[in-house]
């Protein structure tokens, strides 16, 4: 079992609107564990202290003592997360030895987390990239088929998340803040094309599985949605603009 210390003092270096940023709010808020936030803008060149913290000058980026750690700086979501959730063994991610399940349902999300980012998560950021609505709506109706061939089925247990969890999990962490952006942007404004969550809707353990992950509070206390559309739609006009 890993040791706590006492209890800990960390530091979080974020910027709201950024997906990876968001796993590591999501993680801290369900671990239950207290921190400070040190808001980098991410519209400015990092000053050099920034990247004295993290020389990849990426958010987000976590200082983290407990007594026996000191002020160890963590760096790229997916570890940060992993990290604070092995320092903090919880049913949010069992550690290894905790039951003799326990290993086979961390390599379960991993595989789920594995999935979503290798066959899937990209589309939407290419879909919103397309000129065309034609374009878009092919492209969207490829995701759909991605999503149902490949995560609908690693959500036939979700209860209402990952592998009958009633709590939100690590796998929730990770991929929520992507599962968020893709529905609220095809909802909402004009990024993705409303075909996508009508033709999401139409697949029961992910539609079920997205509707409770998205909503819940862990997920949600950052979000201001508004303001994330409204950068989102200038950070793609300047790509586009930069791509012709
Ligand atoms: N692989 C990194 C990606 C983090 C990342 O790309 N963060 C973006 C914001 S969403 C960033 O800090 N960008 C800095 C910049 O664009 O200058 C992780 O998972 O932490």
């Amino acid at each position: 079992m890993a040791t706590n210390g006492t209890s800990p003092k960390i530091t979080l270096y974020t910027n709201h609107g950024c997906p990876w940023a968001h796993r590591a709010h999501i993680t801290l808020k369900e671990l239950g564990l207290p921190y400070e936030e040190v808001i980098i803008d991410l519209e400015k060149p990092r000053e050099p202290w920034y990247l004295e913290v993290n020389p990849r000058g990426l958010v987000p980026s976590i200082k983290y003592s407990n007594g026996i750690i000191k002020d160890e700086i963590i760096t790229e979501s997916a570890i940060v997360s992993q990290f604070l959730a092995d320092t903090h063994p919880s049913p949010f991610l069992p550690a290894s030895n905790d039951s003799p399940t326990a290993a086979l349902t961390r390599a379960r999300i991993n595989f789920f987390v594995d999935t979503w980012f290798t066959k899937a998560n990209s589309y939407w950021f290419n879909i919103m990239r397309k000129d065309t609505e034609e374009e878009k709506e092919a492209l969207a109706k490829d995701f759909i088929a991605v999503v149902e061939k490949e995560i609908e089925p690693l959500l036939k247990d979700a209860d209402p998340f990952f592998g009958g969890s009633k709590t939100l999990t690590f796998a929730e962490a990770l991929v929520a803040p992507f599962i968020l952006r893709t529905y609220t942007y095809s909802k909402h404004g004009d990024l993705l094309p409303k075909s996508i969550h009508t033709g999401f809707d139409k697949l029961p353990n992910f539609s079920k599985w997205a509707a409770a992950t998205i909503s819940h509070d862990s997920v949600t206390y950052i979000w201001d949605e508004e303001n994330i559309i409204s950068r989102t739609q200038a950070r793609l006009a300047k790509l586009k603009i930069q791509a012709k």
